[in-house]
């Protein structure tokens, strides 16, 4: 099962996962009455112990067996490639900018908001998400990421968001493979966040947390922010 999500972008995949759902039970359903089908009306009889007439060059039969796996394929395709297009849209600006900079083993998170920036949160290896570093974020707000890493490849996940995504070395910073958006939903909370590619020996305290607020308390944080960084 999905986990609740937190995003926009997450009604896209949790529908994308539901509709496999039904096609393959669909898909199931089918082949499997044929099965039965085939196993009970079609047994080698004892009476009749010659071969059954055969059939050869049978062509709408052969048609049929083309063409519906073709149709299927396409249908499943469609709305794979509908779906991860949309997923993976930067378009516009996004008024919450975040860096995230993943290294062995921890991040560093350095948000922009409305063309300020706050100043760099940054980790340690931790067992409990709660205790890696934090990224504030507003409800109701389009964010846009963009990853790099200091040193290996690293995955940013964060489950609710129901999206993860590499972050390789040696990218171009013009690569659009390193950015994407979401635009998060009503969901004040804290939220996990780890890495999901082996990276180490420390990969798996590599965890930090996503914490979702009100625009009030997220203008707050900023001012806090911003009052810290001047000293
Ligand atoms: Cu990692």
């Amino acid at each position: 099962m999905l986990p609740d999500h937190v995003t926009e972008q997450g009604n896209v995949v949790q529908s994308l996962w539901n509709g496999a759902w039904v096609a393959a039970l669909a898909t199931g359903a089918v082949v499997i009455v044929l099965i039965l089908w085939a196993s009970f009306f079609h047994r080698k009889r004892r009476a009749k112990a010659d071969l059954p007439p055969q059939v050869r060059y049978n062509l709408p039969i052969e048609m049929l067996y083309t063409l519906i796996p073709l149709v299927m394929v396409s249908v499943f395709f469609f709305f794979t490639a509908r779906d991860s297009e949309r997923l993976t849209r930067v378009d516009g600006d996004a008024p919450v900018k975040v860096k995230v900079e993943a290294y062995q083993w921890s991040w560093r998170f350095t948000t922009t908001y409305n063309g300020k920036t706050l100043p760099t949160v940054a980790g340690t290896p931790v067992h409990d998400y709660h205790q890696g570093p934090q990224l504030v974020l507003p409800v109701n707000q389009k964010v846009e990421f963009t990853l790099t890493t200091d040193d290996v490849i690293h995955s940013f996940w964060v489950p609710e968001f129901l999206f993860k995504r590499d972050v390789i070395p040696g990218i171009p910073e013009s690569n659009p493979g390193r950015k994407f958006q979401i635009q998060t939903l009503n969901k004040p909370g804290v939220y996990a966040g780890r890495c999901a590619e082996l990276c180490g020996v420390d990969h798996s305290r590599m965890l930090f947390n996503v914490k979702l607020v009100s625009q009030q308390e997220f203008d707050q944080y900023i001012a806090t922010q911003q009052a810290g960084s001047a000293q």
